[in-house]
């Protein structure tokens, strides 16, 4: 009987096969300086990479420590590998692998939050960065604003000192640094939600003032929200990742991630206090994120999301089957160069088409096994800023909208279908499930009914774009379309009948 593998620890690393790349600095000589919240799979491939990218480059203080607050509870999974992990590059067949050295240790804090408290007010402390995911900020998706009636808010600012929601851990924990030592800090969220930044601000302030204006004012005076576009693929972990090591490399990591070829990070330079020169190593320092933010997310994360419903609707599994569809690759793609191109800034550096062929490019890799069900979960927080931004621009240009409403019907479709009115055809995760499924209950498969509903859900259709008679229109016809036996066939129209409609616009033009 052959041995068992051994585990990832520091005690393996210099018996690493070769082709595994491993920390080139002195991981003993790490500082404290930095806490991340929200240790998932997206910040161990993204972020962290960075970080042991500028730490090989340039040695400095930036050990991080992670805390989460939510699972994936990994304080024991990362504590015994002495917080080491591997990182896999995948494309297709080729494999990429890379030990990340830089997280120092992970708390779990979710039964309390004593620890995350006395990390992120220790004066070490200098840079907070987090990845919460989108309703981790408790903001009201139409407006920005802190949702007051989020049971987590409720809850926190009746227990401002036993906090368990985002907002309310940092609001206390900046009170703890204002009581203490008073040092300066950067909270800079890398989650994909518009102007992540000023929401990020807008939240924890707002949950400050709740309790008078001292604590609001030491914020604004010692604090940073800088904003931050993020971008590499890194899906939930299986069971087969983990066994990829295994079998390819020899060892186990049960803390292994695996990411596409392709990052970016563009970060506002706005920081309070001293910050990572994650310049130095590709990251970009910007003083204005939002041109990149609305190409990322309306692009290639508004790309994720259609394939994503719409692939669930077509009976697919993972983005890399959707796009292999024909008629979703050509929707898709028509969908971004017609409707969604023409609603963005020019980037600086970013040829548009050729920005829509690599992201699309990227979700053929068939290595990177994202699920349709995994992007679509809390769609309800993703759809504002990756589709109905771009419809509302549009609206505004008087332009048509034709392909951008059928993948907000086909959110419409997924948490519709997911009701037990519809059968529950399959188990959906979102914090608005319950209410489009209270809302199909009476609707039953009235387009109509049900698009009225759903839109009348202010916190995430504004009046204006809810009550606006194009909209309705087109969404309710490509709902009506998704609901029927043949849902494809609602997506093969809209691709019809926006191409009679520019034919017809070019011979009046002509
Ligand atoms: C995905 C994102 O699950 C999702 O919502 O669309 O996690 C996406 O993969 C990343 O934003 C890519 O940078």
């Amino acid at each position: 009987m052959s041995a068992a593998p051994e585990t990832l620890s520091t005690a393996l690393l210099d018996r690493l096969p070769t082709d595994v790349r491993k920390p080139a600095y002195d991981r003993a000589a790490l500082g404290i300086g930095m806490a991340h919240l929200g240790v998932g799979a997206f910040h161990r491939s993204h972020q962290a990479e960075y970080t042991d990218d500028l730490l090989e480059h340039r040695f400095d203080r930036w050990g991080v420590v992670g805390i989460n607050i939510r699972p994936p509870h990994l304080a024991d999974t990362l504590g015994r590998q002495d917080g080491l992990y591997t990182r896999l590059i995948r494309e297709n067949q080729r494999i990429e692998a890379r030990v990340v050295g830089n997280i120092v240790k992970v708390v779990d804090s979710e039964a309390s939050a004593a620890p995350a408290l006395e990390i992120l007010s220790s004066s070490g402390i200098e840079m907070v960065t987090m990845t919460v995911t989108e309703k981790g900020y408790c903001h009201i998706p139409a407006s920005g604003e802190l949702d007051l009636n989020q049971p987590d808010i409720i809850h926190d600012l009746a227990n401002p000192a036993a906090p368990r929601s985002v907002p309310g851990i940092l609001a206390r924990a900046l009170d703890l640094r204002r009581q203490t030592h008073g040092r300066p800090v950067t909270l800079l969220s890398c989650d994909n939600i518009p102007a992540n930044g000023i929401i990020l601000a807008n939240v924890v302030r707002t949950f400050a003032q709740q309790n008078g204006d001292s604590l609001a004012k030491w914020i604004d005076a010692n604090v940073a929200f800088p904003s931050a576009m993020v971008d590499r693929i890194a899906p939930a972990v299986t069971q087969a990742d983990i066994d990829t090591v295994e079998q390819r490399f020899g060892y186990r990591d049960a803390a292994v991630v695996v990411g596409e070829p392709f990052r970016q990070w563009v970060i506002e330079q706005k920081f309070a206090g001293r910050a990572p020169r994650w310049d130095l190593v590709g990251a970009t320092f910007v003083d204005d994120v939002t041109p990149f933010e609305h190409l990322k997310m309306r692009v290639l994360n508004g790309a994720q999301t259609t394939l994503a419903t719409l692939g669930v609707l077509a009976g697919l599994e993972h983005t890399f089957d959707a796009i292999a569809d024909p008629l979703l690759e050509t929707f898709v793609r028509r969908m971004l160069v017609e409707e969604t191109l023409p609603t963005l800034m020019p980037v600086p550096g970013m040829e548009p088409q050729a920005y829509v062929r690599q992201s699309l490019d990227r979700l053929r890799n068939t290595a990177i096994r994202h699920r349709n069900h995994q992007i679509a979960t809390d769609g309800s927080q993703k759809i504002v800023q990756r589709l109905l931004n771009p419809v509302r621009d549009r609206l505004a240009q008087g332009a048509g909208i034709g392909l951008l409403s059928v993948p907000v019907a086909g959110w419409m479709a997924y948490l519709v279908q997911a009701s037990s009115r519809f059968g529950k055809r399959w188990p959906v995760s979102d914090p608005y499930a319950g209410k489009v499924a209270d809302i199909a209950d009476t609707a039953g498969r009235d387009a109509q009914a049900l698009v009225s509903g759903i839109l009348a859900i202010d916190t995430i259709f504004d009046p204006g774009l809810a009550t606006n008679d194009t909209f309705r229109k087109t969404v309710t016809s490509a709902l009506g379309g998704l609901l029927s036996d043949d849902p494809m066939a609602a997506v093969r129209r809209a691709l019809e009948q926006t191409e009679a409609a520019r034919l017809k616009l070019s011979a009046q033009s002509a």
